[in-house]
């Protein structure tokens, strides 16, 4: 019991911490007065869980990272992940008009206004990231390296890749298979959640084996936070998820959920997760620790929002 009190209050020190630092980052509508500027800084500061910041900021830390070179990352990670629901919830998209227990960024400012906002926030998250050369200490190369991730994984060989998939996958009249659920989740969940960590882990000077391990860590995380996504759109309710639940099923989606079942798919959901809990802890051997960054992974897998 003390240790889900701890793990929860550690957990809440962090998003503070993450939103911090995205309060840093975000663009002063007051001196840039705009309906957009507005919109954007509406939309990320609308809430979340801010996972993937904290996830990147725990991977630089497991690998002894310790400067603020990590923060600008930290914030365009936020951005990016913030632009995709933005653009997600359109009508041309899903049509949703709650998220995060408040009013879509359309449903809030208009279509035209959150359309823009989304760009603003993708083109933001780079400008921000950019700052990271001149942070203190920061090291070329490894910025460079942690730009080129996080454009690739949130581009058209990632997350974006994954979302033009699951468009493809409603438009067609066969059914989807398991490995076309895969790619679709590994591109547009996972992508993100990789670039997160490995972006922690170049950044601390991690070496390409260990950059490897992480993206398969990362990618098992993705895969299993998005069952858990499949799985809490059945079970939970709008009060605990901000959002509408049964929107998988009201738009004819298969999941997951549909395709195995709840029982099973919450079993491969606890397996992906412990087997990544298992790479990570098996960075001790080489002597990088961080027990917080397990806790977190273990924490998803039994996530109620
Ligand atoms: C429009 C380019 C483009 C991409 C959209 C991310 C995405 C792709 C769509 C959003 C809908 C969805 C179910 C995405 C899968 C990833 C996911 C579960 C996002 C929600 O992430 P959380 O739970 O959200 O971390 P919070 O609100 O906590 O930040």
């Amino acid at each position: 019991m003390d240790n889900i009190v701890d793990i929860k209050e550690q957990i809440r020190e962090r998003t503070e911490a993450v939103e911090r630092i995205l309060r840093a980052y975000l663009p002063d509508d007051k001196v840039l007065s705009s309906d957009v500027v507005r919109a954007m800084n509406y939309s990320v500061n609308a809430g979340g869980k801010r996972l993937r910041p904290m996830l990147m900021s725990e991977t630089y830390k497991l690998f002894g990272g310790n400067k603020t070179v990590i923060e600008p990352f930290m914030a365009a990670i936020e951005m990016i992940h913030t632009y995709s629901l933005v653009h997600d919830d359109l009508p041309a998209m899903d049509n949703d008009e709650y998220r995060r227990g408040k009013k879509t960024t359309w449903a809030q400012y208009g279509e035209a206004v959150a359309i823009l906002a989304g760009d603003g926030l993708l083109n933001y998250a780079f400008e921000t990231a950019l700052k990271a050369f001149s942070c203190e200490g920061a090291d070329v190369q490894r910025v460079a390296g942690a730009l080129s991730i996080l454009a690739d994984k949130a581009g058209i060989n990632g997350m974006i890749g994954g979302q033009d998939a699951d468009i493809a996958a409603e438009h067609s009249d066969k059914a989807l298979t398991l490995s076309q659920l895969l790619y679709i989740h590994e591109h547009k969940t996972a992508a993100l959640i990789q670039a997160s960590m490995m972006i922690g882990a170049v950044l601390a000077g991690a070496d390409d084996r260990a950059v490897s391990v992480i993206e398969r860590a990362a990618y098992e995380i993705g895969i299993a936070f998005q069952i858990q996504d499949d799985i809490l759109d059945v079970t939970s309710t709008f009060e605990e998820l901000g959002k509408p639940i049964g929107s998988d099923e009201k738009n004819n989606k298969v999941t997951y959920v549909t395709l195995k079942g709840i029982d099973e798919a919450s079993r491969e959901q606890k397996e992906l997760s412990n087997h990544a809990i298992g790479l990570l802890e098996a960075f001790g051997e080489q002597g990088f620790h961080n027990a917080f960054l397990t806790d977190l992974v273990k924490s998803l897998i039994t996530r109620l929002k």
